[in-house]
């Protein structure tokens, strides 16, 4: 299903609009505290961080909330595992998928792009999604007709399909991809076509964003397996500024299928588009931790820090980009 901005707005808004700028307090918070873990090598601990800060911030916000996408399962994590209730139980019933530090590896370096991710939508709104389970992904920006592209289809295909949909010679199309052994045939087929690769070491929720933000970023795809809890926080995103994205998961042994399964998945080979992964009234904050190409990193001042924050709002389709400063 692919919906029109009007559709969008037509759809009654759920999730009432003040809880944007309580999200934004919630990201803000988790970012500030993976902060003090730049560049110290340390992943677990800066991971660590963002979690109890956002889970003690969660806490405080006026909603019945319940992990849908979280850390881990609940023994495996004290705090956001999927299943457990967040907030004060004091507001509405929502949904919530997390990446409480979104490229652990880059902030323990201090390397581009590391942020804090949460989506909220109404119950039953996200697709439910174990934290070990990887998905495949393909996303392509609004202005393309819906089936330009498709999951099912070779790479191969696929660009030529966005180049002849584009009108440009394939060497004018850029393809983002995650840099991993896994993506070396997939890399080469494109390479092949005389597409231009783009390299990420980590970080696809923004680097599907920027597949689709073409305009800005040069970047006219977004091609390869990542995280698909870090799909779906992508599909939330794309409800809200846009663009086409399908999702195929990867269940690839016994056990994740099981957990699948009791999670609500019953066709293992189903593939999803931005809707099915994400549905109803959707809202979604990031907060940069380091310096990055969606955001900018925490900045210490010596009397204030600052954050820098993208808070949106799939309803009215609303980006807005907070910059705040706090007292220290
Ligand atoms: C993926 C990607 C994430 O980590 O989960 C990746 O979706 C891990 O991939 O954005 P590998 O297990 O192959 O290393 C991120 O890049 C960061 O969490
Ligand atoms: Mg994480
Ligand atoms: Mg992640």
């Amino acid at each position: 299903m692919k919906l029109t901005k009007v559709e969008v707005a037509k759809t009654p808004a759920h999730l009432h609009r003040t809880l944007t700028l309580e999200l934004v307090r919630v990201t803000e918070r988790a970012a500030l505290a993976a902060a003090e873990w730049r560049g110290k090598g340390d992943e677990k601990a800066a991971d660590d961080a963002a979690v109890l800060a956002m889970k003690t911030e969660l806490d405080g916000v006026a909603i019945s909330g319940r992990i849908v996408i979280g850390e881990g399962e609940q023994h495996e994590t004290d705090n956001l595992y999927i299943g457990q209730s967040v907030g004060n139980g004091q507001g509405p019933e929502v949904d919530i998928a997390v990446d409480p530090l979104e490229g652990v590896t880059l902030c323990a370096k201090n390397q581009p792009d590391s942020l804090v991710v949460l989506a909220m939508a109404e119950r039953g709104g996200l697709l439910n999604v174990a934290r070990n389970v990887y998905m495949h992904k393909i996303a392509i920006g609004a202005d393309y007709a819906p089936g330009t592209v498709h999951i099912d289809w070779t790479a191969t295909e696929n660009v030529r399909a966005l180049a002849k949909a584009k009108g440009v010679p394939l060497s004018e199309v850029t393809a983002i991809v995650l840099d991993r052994p896994r993506h070396a045939s997939l890399i080469e087929e494109l390479r092949t076509t005389g597409v231009a690769v783009k390299l990420i070491s980590d970080g696809d929720i923004a680097g599907v964003m920027h597949a689709v933000n073409t305009e800005d970023t040069g970047i006219d795809i977004y091609l390869g397996s990542g995280g698909a809890p870090e799909g779906v926080l992508a599909a939330a995103a794309l409800r809200c500024i846009g663009g086409h994205m399908q999702g195929k998961l990867i269940l690839d042994t016994p056990a994740k299928r099981e957990r699948a399964r009791e999670m609500g998945i019953t066709d293992p080979n189903r593939v999803y588009d931005v809707t099915e992964l994400a549905a109803g009234d959707v809202l979604v904050a990031a907060t940069g931790v380091t310096d990055g190409s969606l955001l900018d990193g925490i900045r210490l001042r010596r009397n204030s820090v600052e954050t820098s924050t993208i808070v949106m709002r799939s309803w009215s389709q609303t980006v807005r980009w907070i910059r705040a400063q706090h007292a220290r």
